[in-house]
């Protein structure tokens, strides 16, 4: 069998996340303190549709899955998000987050503030899950890897500049802090044991690309929905 080397793929992988959606103006704007309240609550708002669609996400990887190993870990991510009891879990913790922003558990439930940009980017992420190869989904995850310093800056942004928002409700992020290594750290594990010639490495790469792009295509879909004052102008 041939197998290209280790540190070429990791490299042909960590390449892609030259293109990782943290670079989005939309993210360079909230991360110097740039957006508005309304900018914010946009974005809590539809970054809940792609948060309550992980775990489905997630569950087309364990259907498609033949390997109990790695359902046994791929499991914890849908108890992350989805908790075990009321109260519990991501999904929670950014219903509380967007309370803390101002807005209603209702209003995100019920999907009005979501812009089809972000709808289809999402649906196209959990049908990538559902229809392509469990490990080429499994890489697409693995856009969390290289970003570990991304959900720390976020974190710091939001207790420095959006103050109006309760601390209280970061605790979202505060958990991914853990969550997110824990889990790219697994990913990688799969990916590597798994794509071993040129051509699932290739795919692999293809699907982490494709990732990029979801998470990009949201923040563009956002940023036009909810175009800053300085924007305006030019909206
Ligand atoms: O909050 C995020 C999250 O729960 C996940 C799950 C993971 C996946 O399975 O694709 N990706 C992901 C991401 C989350 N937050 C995004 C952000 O910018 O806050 C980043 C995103 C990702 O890197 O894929």
């Amino acid at each position: 069998m041939v197998v290209s080397d280790t540190e070429g793929f990791i490299g042909a992988l960590r390449a892609q996340s030259q293109r990782y959606h943290s670079r989005h103006p939309f993210h360079a704007m909230m991360n110097e303190g740039r957006l508005s309240r309304r900018q914010i609550q946009g974005w809590v708002a539809n970054r809940f549709y792609y948060q309550e669609n992980i775990p489905r996400k997630d569950a087309a990887i364990l259907a498609n899955c033949p390997d109990r190993e790695v359902r046994r870990r791929w499991i914890r991510r849908i108890h992350d998000h989805d908790g075990t009891a009321d109260g519990e879990g991501g999904i929670e913790a950014w219903l509380r987050l967007g309370e803390a922003a101002g807005l209603t558990r209702e209003e995100m439930w019920d999907e009005r503030h979501v812009v089809p940009g972000v709808r289809f980017a999402v649906d196209a992420y959990v049908t990538f899950a559902r229809t392509r190869p469990w490990v080429e989904a499994v890489a697409s995850s693995l856009t969390e890897l290289f970003a570990p310093d991304l959900m720390a800056e976020r974190l710091a942004a939001f207790e420095r500049f959006y103050t109006w928002i309760d601390p209280a409700g970061l605790a979202y992020f505060r958990a991914r802090l853990t969550q997110a290594p824990r889990d790219s750290e697994h990913a990688l594990e799969v990916v590597m044991e798994h794509c071993r010639t040129p051509d699932e490495q290739a795919r692999a790469v293809a699907a982490l690309s494709f990732k990029s792009d979801v998470l990009w295509s949201m923040l563009d879909a956002i940023d036009r929905a909810y175009p800053g004052s300085s924007q305006q102008g030019n909206a």
